[in-house]
């Protein structure tokens, strides 16, 4: 054998074994989602990327409406070539109030007017809380779950089987802020799409990880970034170039200087955890406040103080320590998230 092919046996030696120890340490997640732009710019992050194994899409009403949202998954996972994943559809409405959708954000049909071809793909017959308990029990301390809308369908599964919680082995979700919102004064729009189902997926006992809109928002992708994407065509980059570009016209009209990327910083997380600052919390979900419903309360101090009656008056007697229940975002590599994203979209 000559010197030459042997080097090229040995790089595709190498490049095999490559594949294959990703494919065995992959981390299997659900992404349950209302596709949304952001939506589909994190679903096709997540498929172009050898750290995970997308097991399923479910489908929740929030951006646009149920079956939009799950046709838009169907178009997605086409676009991709991805026929193989389950994709199923969820709740059709919040827990305890009527539906918000984001059409003002993500276009009239939740994907910047961009019209996809018809989708090759199937939906799954399953309901989409259905589907989530039976692969965490198949996979049992394997699947991560990144709930990128509004919790109504991470909840719908916990209520239904809580013995999912210690077998899911993360939550990963994008919703909440600990420092003001995007849809009011306090609440950020997944979680103030249907608190309830926020709070029950917040107390359900296992560790939340909070990607919010605050840091979101410090995360943003900009005309720079859009001429880097724009720079190499395919059918996934030309599809999220066009999402981007409309997705920063409308950011900028309302003065923002780029558009945030909520929904990939989720994902992105799970691909490389060290592209956040995460702290322990305890946060609370306000359902009732005057001004205030759907914020995530965090406790930065890990304690409340302990009032106790005296006469006619309380008094402060120390502190009722609080346990973690979440794992909330201070901060992202903005710069290296961003050229991680683009670089694997532009990857076919
Ligand atoms: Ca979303």
């Amino acid at each position: 054998m000559t010197r030459f092919i042997k080097s090229i046996c040995i790089f595709f030696s190498i490049f095999l074994l490559g594949l294959s120890a990703a494919a065995q340490t992959a981390r299997r997640v659900i992404i349950d989602t209302d596709p949304g732009i952001d939506d589909a710019m994190a679903i096709l992050l997540a498929l172009n990327s050898p750290e995970l194994k997308v097991e399923a899409l479910t489908v929740v009403a929030g951006n646009v409406e149920a079956w939009q949202g799950l046709e838009n998954a169907l178009k997605i996972a086409s676009l991709a070539g991805r026929c193989d994943l389950l994709i199923a559809g969820g709740a059709q409405h919040p827990l305890n109030q009527k539906l918000i959708t984001a059409q003002f954000w993500h276009g009239k049909n939740g994907l910047a007017n961009v019209e996809l071809p018809a989708s090759k793909c199937k939906t799954d017959s399953r309901f989409g809380p259905d589907l989530i308990i039976e692969l965490v029990h198949k996979y049992p301390h394997e699947i991560t779950l990144i709930p990128v809308g509004p919790l109504t369908n991470i909840a719908l599964a916990v209520s239904k089987d809580p013995s999912i919680v210690p077998l899911v082995k993360d939550v990963v979700i994008m919703g909440g802020s600990i420092s003001g919102g995007n849809v009011d004064g306090a609440a950020e729009a997944n979680i103030y799409g249907d608190p309830e189902a926020a709070s029950i997926v917040f107390n359900a006992g296992w560790i939340v990880t909070m990607i919010g809109s605050d840091v979101g928002e410090r995360t943003i992708i900009t005309r720079k970034y859009l001429a880097d994407l724009q720079s190499l065509h395919g059918p996934e980059s030309d599809f999220v170039a066009k999402l981007a570009d409309w997705y920063l016209t409308r950011s900028e009209k309302s003065g923002y200087q780029g558009a945030a990327m909520y929904d990939p910083l989720a994902v992105a997380t799970v691909i490389d955890p060290s592209l956040v600052t995460l702290k322990e919390m305890h946060v609370d979900v306000e359902t009732k406040g005057e001004f205030t419903r759907g914020e995530t309360v965090a406790n930065r101090m890990g304690s409340d103080e302990n009032n106790v009656l005296h006469g006619d008056h309380y008094e402060i007697d120390g502190v009722i320590e609080l346990k973690p229940n979440a794992r909330v975002c201070l901060a992202s590599d903005a710069d290296r998230f961003l050229r991680l994203f683009i670089s694997r979209i532009k990857g076919k």
